[in-house]
């Protein structure tokens, strides 16, 4: 600085000096002395015309400016018009030019200012000047009064020109650079210095300029950064606005200093996240040759620290990237300085924080439970997960579905959104408390990923969807011989909700005459069947679920019509009316010619099948249908075989199970040419009957009971051998009608009837075949016959109404 000044001061110094110099220079050295001439007698002496007494003049008049031009006259055509003398002394003028003019001997006289006039010096000068000719000198004494004018600030030249000032970067600010040497010509003028332009323009704020016009740097100057060289610009204004200005060049030395060097001017630093406080991030070191290095970070970094002698940098606390994102990147700038040399040094540590997988996603509702009916349609929301994860680095999360066996593709997710995926049916067996788990995986993207899962539990309420369906058959047959109170169908029917088949029946129509089992569908005759009477009913019955939704008042009903076939059952005996025949033929009669038909009928109208069950009869008669025809095989030869002539059929008639007695008697007329032939051809028109009234013998009555007893005792005794025969015979066959008997009693006992059939048969077995009557043929046929008689001698029997 002291050098500045001084060089600014020397250029002032020979400045001024020059100056000096310069006006002694102008000051004429050599003052004309005007010796007056003495005029010659013949011509008159020169005299001035129109000179004034006192010029004014400001002083800023130019040099070489006409001040002044009078006119002389003279007779000299060659006047000498010189300057004599000026007081104070000064060679302010120069020479005074004449010239003629058109006027003969009058010529005119320029006065020209040779230098610079200055009020502040000299104000008043005395000019005398004299005119030289032959004939004569004339001498005259004019004032010059200068007169004062605001003169500019007059600044150094060598600036003005542009003044180079040169500057070592490691100057200390403030940096004073250079005092701009001014000079305000007026007397009671004052100057002020300001900087009007600063290239670069950047700079502008670093220079500052005093009031005594030195120039300062608040600033120190870099070498290596900044710009290495400015231009200043100043302006010296006086109070009247007049101005000089100059600028001065400022160039930046470099300067050679011995930087501490670190090994690693630049890292970069990889840390993970909340490690804790102190955790070591990395350590600096300066030139080991340098002995008392100290560390320091260039500006303050909270979240880190560095150890003063060791260049150890720490963390200061705990850093969690979670909750300030800016720690994800830090330049740390370090400077190291030696204490005992002037040397520091800079590195550059760029620590990056790095996210751990710490926070596993967090997702909104964190379980989900929902009741929904199993009607409940694919695509429906069940709601919407919203996952988030709070790491920096990782907070993608993909959600997907984990099922179980039973919710296997019941559930989908779409955006977040759980979706039903497959109808959520109540109606199947295998679900259990009718519960679908699921579970939603929320995975984040860290590496390894953290998961969080979301229960899903659905449980599904049941719909009573379907209506109870009446299974076959629904035509019941039932034989019309069961029995009141019997069970005769169990009538199901199935219902495709779950619970299944939980079903109420009730019967709509035929309540009395049938009643149901409301739980087990069991259809119970009320009624005896007669199908003979009513071969049909038909029911209506009703089957009404329960229990099959939550709202149990929501039942649903299932109906069927139900008809129930009585079926036949031969429990009939066959009917016969009238059960007693009466018939005359001739012995002759041809074989296919019907003697009678049976009329009988079954009220169950099965075939009816009549059998001539008593044995005489058996070879003379036979039975086609119900029509009895004669076999035609009698014999009626005079004092030959004479055959019976009266023959009491009794027939049997069946409808297979049952079976009714009706008895006919035929009685047979001989012919005279008996002979079994087809002489009957002739007689094939219906035959004429002709009634033969028999003259009996009619004895007393004691007689007659008499003959009885001894007849009938006789009879015993020639049938006793015969009976023993016969017995024996018939042993084995014998079995058989006690069968029948067993069954007949069977049926008769069941029937509520007693019909003595049985007894019959016992007859007919018992008697061998000879005519007997039972009682109830003798009581049914008693409106015609009340009697019976045989002749003990032809052995021929009668039939007699004792009417
Ligand atoms: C100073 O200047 C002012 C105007 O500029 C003038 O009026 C005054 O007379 C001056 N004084 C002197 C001592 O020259
Ligand atoms: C005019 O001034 C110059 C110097 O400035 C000087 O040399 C010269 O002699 C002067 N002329 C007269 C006539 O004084
Ligand atoms: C001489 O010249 C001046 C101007 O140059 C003029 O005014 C004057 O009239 C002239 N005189 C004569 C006599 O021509
Ligand atoms: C330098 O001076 C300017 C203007 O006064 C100011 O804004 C700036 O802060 C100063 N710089 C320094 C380093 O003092
Ligand atoms: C100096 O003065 C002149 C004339 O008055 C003016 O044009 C110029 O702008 C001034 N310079 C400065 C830097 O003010
Ligand atoms: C540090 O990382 C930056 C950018 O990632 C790279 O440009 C620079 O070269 C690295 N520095 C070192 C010392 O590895
Ligand atoms: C330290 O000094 C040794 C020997 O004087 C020199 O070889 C080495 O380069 C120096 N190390 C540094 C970093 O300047
Ligand atoms: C995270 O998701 C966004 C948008 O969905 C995607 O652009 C990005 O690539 C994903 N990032 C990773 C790491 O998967
Ligand atoms: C949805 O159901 C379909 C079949 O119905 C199956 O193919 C698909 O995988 C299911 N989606 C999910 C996410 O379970």
């Amino acid at each position: 600085m002291a050098s500045v000044s001084l060089l600014a001061t020397l250029f002032f110094a020979s400045f001024f000096q020059r100056i000096v110099t310069t006006t002694s220079t102008t000051i004429p050295t050599t003052p004309t002395t005007t010796t007056p001439s003495t005029p010659a007698p013949t011509t008159p002496s020169p005299e001035f015309i129109d000179l004034p007494d006192v010029l004014e003049v400001t002083e800023s008049t130019r040099p070489r400016k006409v001040i002044l031009e009078f006119q002389i006259a003279s007779a000299n055509p060659d006047p000498d018009v010189q300057i004599l003398s000026i007081t104070p002394d000064n060679p302010v003028l120069e020479d005074p030019i004449v010239n003629p003019t058109n006027v003969s001997g009058v010529f005119s006289v320029q006065i020209v200012l040779n230098g610079s006039l200055d009020y502040e010096t000299t104000n008043l000068l005395t000019i005398r000047l004299g005119i030289k000719s032959p004939s004569g000198f004339v001498e005259r004494t004019f004032s010059l009064s200068v007169t004062d004018a605001n003169e500019p600030p007059q600044c150094d030249a060598h600036f003005q020109l542009g003044a180079v000032v040169q500057v070592p970067e490691d100057s200390p600010a403030p940096v004073r650079l250079y005092t701009v040497l001014a000079r305000e010509p007026d007397d009671n003028d004052t100057i002020t210095f300001s900087i009007y332009e600063v290239q670069p323009v950047s700079s502008s704020a670093q220079f500052h300029i005093d009031d005594k016009g030195s120039i300062t740097s608040n600033q120190t100057f870099d070498y290596e950064r900044g710009p290495r060289q400015f231009t200043v610009s100043v302006v010296v204004t006086d109070r009247q606005g007049s101005n000089c200005t100059g600028s001065l060049l400022i160039k930046v030395l470099k300067v050679y200093s011995v930087p501490l060097d670190f090994l690693l001017p630049s890292q970069n630093v990889t840390i993970l996240e909340n490690e804790g406080s102190e955790s070591t991030v990395t350590t600096v070191t300066a030139d080991p040759n340098v002995t008392d290095v100290r560390y320091t970070f260039i500006k303050p970094y909270s979240p880190f620290k560095i150890g003063q002698e060791d260049g150890v940098i720490k963390t200061s606390y705990n850093l969690d990237l979670e909750s300030d994102r800016t720690l994800e990147k830090s330049i740390l700038l370090v400077r190291a300085f030696s204490m005992s040399e002037d040397r520091s040094g800079t590195a550059t540590v760029t620590v990056y924080v790095q996210d751990v997988n710490e926070h596993a996603p967090l997702c909104v509702p964190p379980v989900i439970v929902l009741t929904v009916p199993e009607t409940t349609e694919v695509g429906r929301s069940l709601g919407t997960v919203r996952c988030f994860d709070v790491d920096v680095s990782n907070q993608n999360v993909t959600l997907t579905v984990i099922e179980n066996s039973l919710s296997l593709f019941k559930f989908r997710l779409q955006d977040g959104q759980l979706q039903v995926n497959n109808s959520l049916d109540y109606d199947v067996a295998d679900v259990t408390n009718f519960q679908y788990e699921a579970t939603i995986l929320a995975t984040d993207s860290g590496s390894p990923p953290l998961t969080t899962e979301v229960r899903v539990l659905i449980t599904v309420t049941p719909v009573n969807e379907f209506d109870p369906l009446f299974l076959g058959p629904l035509v019941i047959g039932v034989p019309e011989n069961t029995r009141r109170g019997s069970v005769i169908a169990s009538l199901s029917a199935v219902d495709r909700d779950w619970p299944f088949n939980s079903l109420r029946y009730s019967l709509l129509e035929g309540e009395g005459q049938f009643s149901l089992d409301p739980i087990g569908g069991q259809l119970y005759l009320g009624v005896d069947l007669d199908f003979e009477i009513q071969d049909q009913y038909e029911l209506k019955v009703k089957a009404v679920d329960f229990d099959q939704d939550v709202d149990k008042t929501k039942q649903r009903t299932g109906m069927a019509q139900i008809t129930i076939m009585v079926e036949n059952v031969n429990d009939n005996a066959p009917e016969c009316d009238p059960v007693s025949y009466e018939s005359t033929i001739f012995s002759t009669l041809a074989f296919n010619t019907p003697i009678l038909t049976l009329t009988c009928t079954d009220r169950d109208r099965d075939h009816l099948t009549a059998t001539i069950t008593s044995g005489a009869a058996v070879d003379r008669f036979q039975l086609t249908g119900l029509t009895l025809f004669s076999r035609n095989v009698f014999s009626f030869v005079p004092d030959g075989v004479y055959d019976d002539t009266d023959y009491e059929i009794t027939i049997s008639v069946s409808d297979g199970k049952h079976s009714t007695s009706v008895v006919a008697y035929i009685y047979v007329i001989p012919w005279t040419t008996t002979k079994p032939t087809t002489t009957t051809t002739t007689t094939t028109k219906n035959p004429e009957v002709v009634t033969v009234i028999n003259e009996f013998w009619d004895p007393q009555p004691w007689f007659v009971a008499a003959l009885t007893v001894t007849g009938a005792l006789l009879l015993l005794l020639l049938s006793l051998p015969l009976w023993i025969k016969l017995f024996r015979g018939t042993v084995c066959r014998t079995q058989k009608p006690t069968e029948q008997f067993i069954q007949g009693a069977e049926t008769d006992k069941q029937d509520g009837l007693d019909k003595p059939g049985s007894s019959r048969s016992s007859d007919q077995v018992s008697l061998g075949g000879t005519i007997s009557l039972s009682k109830v043929s003798i009581q049914e046929d008693i409106m015609r016959f009340d009697g019976k008689a045989q002749d003990p001698v032809s052995g021929r029997s009668y039939l007699f109404n004792s009417l």
